[in-house]
């Protein structure tokens, strides 16, 4: 299996922390795209993924699997223990929403925040900015926290008792958070306490 990266950028450290978790990091081999320099805009790398985005997993049948999300999904199935998206049909959908909701609510939302209301990748990149839309997104994030904060009461990890896909999309939306200065707001302890619990994982050293 091939993954197609940039080392050190949010989506692809999902992969990562996946694999890792999984003890499946040395069964890939990592490719580099360099996507501040546009790689991931030409017409070869666009023939794996049309959205032009990493990471991309592409097995050895050639199959190309973009998306967080279906990646992570492919390699749980691929593997046994530890399961990270849901033992059976109630776990499942729970890890999925929650999933959903993190990736939505904090990793896609201090990504918008970055990419229209900063100078994000630079202007070659950078083709279409909105700041007012990154200022909300913004906003959209930090509340997204405090509703994390709040899962946390009830449950040690975001979605369930223990580790799971939803807890690696938060890792990877704070790594975000941190690079543009989004702090947890003081008043959420209980996800301070997640996080300091997360980062200490082997899985998390690997990311970055
Ligand atoms: N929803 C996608 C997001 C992928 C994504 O946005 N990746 C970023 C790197 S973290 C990227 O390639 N950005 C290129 C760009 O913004 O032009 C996923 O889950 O894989």
């Amino acid at each position: 299996m091939k993954v197609y990266e940039f080392k050190g950028f949010p989506n692809p450290a999902r992969i990562r922390i996946a694999l890792a978790e999984k003890r499946l990091f040395d069964a890939v081999e990592f490719v580099h795209v360099d996507v501040p320099g546009g790689e991931h805009r030409q017409p070869a790398f666009l023939a794996k993924n049309p959205s032009g985005a990493v990471p991309v997993l592409e097995l050895d049948d050639g199959t190309l699997i973009s998306e967080c999300s279906a990646i992570t999904e492919y390699l749980d199935h691929a593997d046994g223990d530890p399961v990270l998206t849901g033992r059976d049909a109630r776990e499942r959908a729970v890890i999925h929403m929650t999933q959903r909701k993190i990736e939505a609510g904090l990793l896609d939302a201090v990504a918008a925040f970055f990419h229209h209301a900063t100078d994000g990748l630079g202007p070659a990149i950078e083709t279409y900015q909105n700041r007012d839309w990154g200022l909300r997104q913004r906003d959209v994030a930090v509340a997204t926290m405090r509703r994390m904060d709040g899962m946390l009461a009830a449950r040690p990890y975001l979605a369930a008792d223990r580790f799971t896909v939803a807890d690696i999309t938060a890792m990877a939306g704070f790594a975000f958070a941190d690079f543009v200065s989004l702090a947890i707001p003081d008043d959420c302890a209980r996800l301070s306490a997640w996080r300091a619990r997360v980062s200490a994982r082997p899985s998390a050293a690997v990311a970055a």
